[in-house]
This record gives C-alpha cells, sequence and structure tokens, in this order.
C-alpha cells in the first residue's frame, strides 16, 4: 500500500459507517496518515468518535464540530486543527444535504430556500474550508470532494442535488486554478451511487443500484473501499500532476450513454 506516515488529513463528513467519508478515513489509516475528523451537529459527535476509536490509535484522533453553514464555526474549527497540528497536507470534503422532498419528481418543483440550502450545504461549502484550510497547507495540499455523475447529466430524482453538483464540479476547477499556485491540487471523485444515510433520499435506490450491476462495464456496483483508495491516491504524490479533475470510481458507468 501506498504510504502517507507523517501526513496529517482532515476528513469532513462521517455520519456512520456507511459514510464514504469513513471509507475515506480507513483507507487513509491504513496507508498510516494521522486523522482528523469534523462531524455536522451534535447528534454526530459519539458516532464518530465511536468510529475514530476503532481505528488503532485513533483513540486520540482530533474530533471536531463544523457545520459548514457557519462560517464561524469553520474558522473556529481550523483555527483549533492549526493550534493542535499545526500543519496539514489534505482534506476529504464527503458533505452534501438537500430537502427529501426535492429529491423526487419534477426539478422544476424546486424552491427558493431548497436550491439555496443545497447549494449552500452541498457547493459551497467547498470554497468556504478551502480558503480557511489553505493556510494549515503550509508543505502544499490536495483537497478532494465527492460528486456524482448527476451533475453532468440528467439522473432520475437527482434534481437539486444534479446542479448543486455542477456548482460543485466547477467549482473544483476554479480553486484548482486559484490554489494551483500554492502547491495545492483540488480534485473531484465521481462516485457511482453507494448504499449510505445520504443515498436513502433519493427516490428509487434500488433500482439505480441494479441498473449498474446490469449495465456498468464492470458489472458491479462501487464500494466505499474504491474510493477511499482512491481518495489515498489523489492525496498521494503519485497523483501529483493532476488537478481540477474529476476522477469517476464508478465502475465505468459513466462511459454509456
Ligand atoms: O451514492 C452515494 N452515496 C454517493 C454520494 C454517490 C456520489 C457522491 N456522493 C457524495 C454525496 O453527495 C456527499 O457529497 O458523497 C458525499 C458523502 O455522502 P455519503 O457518504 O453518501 O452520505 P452520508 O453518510 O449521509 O454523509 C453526508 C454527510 C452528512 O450526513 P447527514 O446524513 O446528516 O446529511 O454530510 C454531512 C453530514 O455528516 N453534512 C454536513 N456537514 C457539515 N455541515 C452538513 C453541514 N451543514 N450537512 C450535512
Amino acid at each position: 500500500t501506498l504510504s502517507l506516515k507523517g501526513k496529517t488529513y482532515v476528513v469532513m463528513g462521517v455520519a456512520n459507517k456507511r459514510s464514504i467519508a469513513w471509507g475515506i478515513a480507513r483507507s487513509l489509516h491504513q496507508s498510516g496518515a494521522r486523522l482528523i475528523f469534523t462531524y455536522a451537529g451534535e447528534r454526530f459527535e459519539k458516532g464518530v468518535r465511536d468510529l475514530a476509536g476503532t481505528l488503532e490509535g485513533g483513540e486520540d484522533s482530533l474530533v471536531l464540530p463544523c457545520d459548514v453553514t457557519n462560517d464561524e464555526d469553520i474558522e473556529k474549527c481550523f483555527a483549533t486543527i492549526k493550534e493542535e497540528v499545526g500543519t496539514i497536507h489534505g482534506l476529504a470534503h464527503c458533505i452534501a444535504f438537500a430537502n427529501k422532498e426535492e429529491l423526487a419528481g419534477d426539478y422544476m418543483n424546486t424552491t427558493r430556500d431548497g436550491f439555496l440550502l443545497a447549494h449552500n450545504i452541498s457547493s459551497y461549502s467547498l470554497t468556504a474550508v478551502a480558503k480557511v484550510a489553505k493556510d494549515l497547507m503550509t508543505e502544499g495540499g490536495s483537497i478532494v470532494s465527492m460528486t456524482y455523475l448527476g451533475g453532468e447529466r440528467v439522473m432520475q430524482n437527482y434534481n437539486v442535488m444534479g446542479v448543486a453538483k455542477a456548482s460543485l464540479e466547477a467549482s473544483v476547477k476554479y480553486l484548482a486554478s486559484d490554489l494551483g499556485k500554492h502547491g495545492i491540487r483540488v480534485n473531484a471523485i465521481s462516485a457511482g451511487p453507494i448504499r449510505t444515510l445520504s443515498a436513502k433520499g433519493v427516490g428509487d435506490f434500488n433500482s439505480i443500484l441494479k441498473e449498474i450491476e446490469e449495465r456498468a462495464p464492470l458489472r458491479r456496483n462501487t464500494t466505499q473501499e474504491e474510493v477511499g483508495d482512491t481518495a489515498v491516491f489523489l492525496f498521494s504524490d503519485y497523483s501529483r500532476g493532476i488537478t481540477g479533475e474529476n476522477l469517476h470510481v464508478d465502475s465505468g458507468y459513466h462511459v454509456l450513454g
């Protein structure tokens, strides 16, 4: 395995053990990286702490609150990280939210509030966090965000989240352009559907999984581990020439029309 010994990564968006963020955390841990976790709100704190504790040496992991809709929270969180560890080498942004009732039916029924909420949490948050995290990446860095094919083309029921992912993917490119001069790379992983808490909100998710199994080039669904290992690659020096990219980890499904 690839070694990230001596490097520190912030993992944002662990809700439970099925979270993609947790897959990334496990892969990073296997590579010898030091981990810092952030969680959205109090109801996640115990879960994240307990999960961190299951990793060898993870009982001592820094676990901090960071509601990405709140600039003060973001600043406080990264100020604490700076105090405790100083330099970080990367950040995994695995955060998204939209109202469940807007993840089914016609996209055009999206409300203004629902639209803004989805974009605030799922897209703007990357920009807000990148700006603050940049100052801790004194040795260069790598930022990885999570997206989905629904940002590139119409996927049934994905609706406002697809529009937010398009915005997120564009942000990845603009941030890559801004941060490249500081030795910081910014990329997205476009993952195939994985059964998580967030995925539960998307209408008819089971039939999406079935369609991948039947039609994707690799004829199977994407795993948390596959996404985690790709994230480790994007965090590592092996990907040092890659930035502003959207890497599909989806059994090849995106090549189908
Ligand atoms: O099929 C999937 N599961 C795919 C997910 C396919 C392709 C991409 N993704 C993306 C998601 O859109 C998201 O960006 O991967 C990322 C991680 O999603 P996940 O692992 O599928 O979902 P989950 O385990 O629910 O984690 C998302 C977390 C939240 O959990 P809840 O259930 O509370 O929404 O995002 C976090 C929170 O932990 N989150 C926030 N974090 C900070 N501040 C906030 C917030 N305001 N809101 C949500």
